[in-house]
């Protein structure tokens, strides 16, 4: 018989799980984030997933972008850092090619960084999944406490589930966080269906195959581990069904992996802010109209009033 217990995401369970802020703290304390997010046509999950890690406490967020899209954030993001990939490389020799010296400069600004989220916004070109291959190959071949925590979404999967056993290449305690259409893919077109208990199960089956924290998204979003824990969120609102919530969604994981929150902690306190920043915005503009970044400010008052 399948054992169906499960945990209810609550303001007592998170206010549990939220890192303490110590007076004499500086912004090193509470991690870098490093984010490989946004592409010509998404330029905008980039800043979204950022300034959502921001919200959540991260001490500093670093974009890695290509030149051609610094101008854009550097004019709107005036708190970030950016690791900037060179086009047009020069490469060393014959063996090397584009990809590898943006690879390359990329992991050269990783060092010291506690969580790495890929892909929103990313776009599925050649270049950028050879280049999500070889950071994996990178993240797989550092002990685990020298390499940032890894949390994968939207382009990060899409580029990954057309491979064979992609999980394969995922470097151990990686957090995947797919909505439903994303899930499919990654089940190898297999439609997701069913209702949470259907969506229960699955999780629960694919985070132990797949040796991943997985956050199933939805109105009612399901998080499981490897060793088969499940925590639920309840608290539906369908003010976030609108273009870049789930943007917002990885860059307060990723926030919350760089305070050394373990993956588990780090998605359950995530999902549960997420929505309950969506009710303070609702709570002025309805169940409609809200934008994905009318989040942002609200994600830390969220997290005052789990105190
Ligand atoms: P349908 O149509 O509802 O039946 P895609 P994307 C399904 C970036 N963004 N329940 C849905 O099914 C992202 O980060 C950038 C059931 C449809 O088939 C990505 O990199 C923005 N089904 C990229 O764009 C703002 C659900 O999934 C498919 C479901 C593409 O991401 C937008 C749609 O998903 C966006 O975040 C649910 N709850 N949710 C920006 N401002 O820069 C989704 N589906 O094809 O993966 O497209 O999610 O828009
Ligand atoms: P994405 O599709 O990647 O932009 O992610 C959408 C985000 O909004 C996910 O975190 C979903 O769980 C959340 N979301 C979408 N619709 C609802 C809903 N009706 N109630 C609660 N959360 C929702
Ligand atoms: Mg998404």
């Amino acid at each position: 018989e399948q054992d169906l217990h499960t945990e209810m995401l609550t303001t007592t369970l998170v206010h549990r799980i939220l890192p303490e802020r110590p007076l004499n703290s500086n912004k090193g304390t509470f991690g870098k984030v490093m984010l490989f997010c946004g592409s010509p046509p998404y330029p905008g999950s980039a800043y979204l997933a950022g300034r959502a890690a921001a919200r959540v406490g991260a001490g500093l967020i670093t974009l890695a972008v290509s030149e051609q899209m610094l101008p854009i954030y550097a004019s709107s993001f005036h708190e970030a850092t950016f690791a900037i990939l060179p086009e047009r490389a020069t490469t060393a020799g014959p063996t090397e090619n584009e990809t590898t010296v943006k690879v390359r400069s990329l992991i050269a600004h990783m060092q010291g960084y506690r969580a790495l989220l890929i892909g929103p916004g990313l776009g599925q070109s050649a270049q950028t999944r050879e280049m999500i291959l070889q950071l994996l190959e990178y993240l797989r071949s550092q002990p685990r406490e020298q390499r940032p925590r890894l949390i994968i979404d939207a382009d990060g999967l899409n580029n990954l589930s057309a491979l064979e056993h992609w999980w394969t290449y995922l470097p151990e305690d990686t957090v995947i966080t797919p909505h439903p259409g994303e899930m499919g893919r990654l089940c190898n077109g297999h439609k997701v269906s069913g209702g949470d208990i259907e969506r229960l199960e699955l999780a629960r089956e694919k985070a132990r195959e797949w040796k991943v924290t997985l956050v199933l998204k939805g109105a009612c979003t399901i998080i499981a581990t490897p060793d088969g824990k499940t925590r639920m969120n309840w608290y539906a609102n369908p003010a976030l069904a609108s273009a870049g919530t789930g943007d917002v969604l990885g860059g307060m994981i990723a926030g919350f992996l760089a305070q050394g929150l373990a993956p588990f902690d780090a998605a359950s306190a995530g999902v549960y802010l997420h929505v309950a920043a969506a009710q303070l915005v609702s709570q002025e503009t309805g169940p409609a109209g809200l934008l994905a970044s009318d989040l942002l400010p609200q994600i830390p008052r969220a997290m005052l009033l789990t105190t």
